[in-house]
């Protein structure tokens, strides 16, 4: 890229545990694909606790922080870097509201996320929320040597 073309917008999507468990990585990367976003990483993580401490700092010393990192080391996460204009925005409107109950029919998870019963919603998948937030992320799920 030369000075006059921006470069692309970046996010970080995460599978989390529960989409993995589910079989639903796949179904989930068809939906970002099917919108016209690339991929340009995806690798099957296990997450660590510093990596979490860092991912989910903004939420620390809330009610469902420790439950929410118990659920993220519950099994293998999918990382992803998803790339297109207004991609951050767009898989957020592609995953739906934070609350599976609530998310809209027609979003990951409204179709298909769960959170009856559970200690935290499990809504399988995040998606950063701010350009900063994103290049933060991708740096901390996929660091450069
Ligand atoms: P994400 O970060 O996962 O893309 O989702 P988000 O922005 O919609 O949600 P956020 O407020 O950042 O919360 C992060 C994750 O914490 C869990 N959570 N559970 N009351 C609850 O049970 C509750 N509130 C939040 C969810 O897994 C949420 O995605
Ligand atoms: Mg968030």
């Amino acid at each position: 890229t030369d000075a006059t073309t921006p470069a692309p917008e970046r996010t970080l999507v995460l599978v989390k545990p529960d989409g993995v468990r589910r079989g639903l990585s796949g179904e989930i990367l068809r939906r970002i694909e099917a919108k016209g976003y690339t991929l340009t990483a995806v690798e099957l993580k296990n997450a660590t606790p510093d990596v979490l401490a860092q991912h989910y700092a903004e939420h620390e010393g809330k009610p469902f922080y420790a439950p929410l990192v118990e659920f993220m080391l519950s099994g293998p996460v999918l990382a992803v870097v998803a790339e297109g204009q207004g991609v951050i925005a767009g898989f957020r409107s592609l995953a739906g509201a934070t609350d599976p109950t609530a998310a809209a029919p027609g979003t990951i998870r409204g179709d298909l996320g769960r959170d009856w019963g559970l200690k935290v919603q499990q809504n399988l998948v995040h998606g950063s929320d701010s350009p900063e937030s994103a290049e933060r992320e991708i740096g901390l799920w996929f660091p450069q040597p």
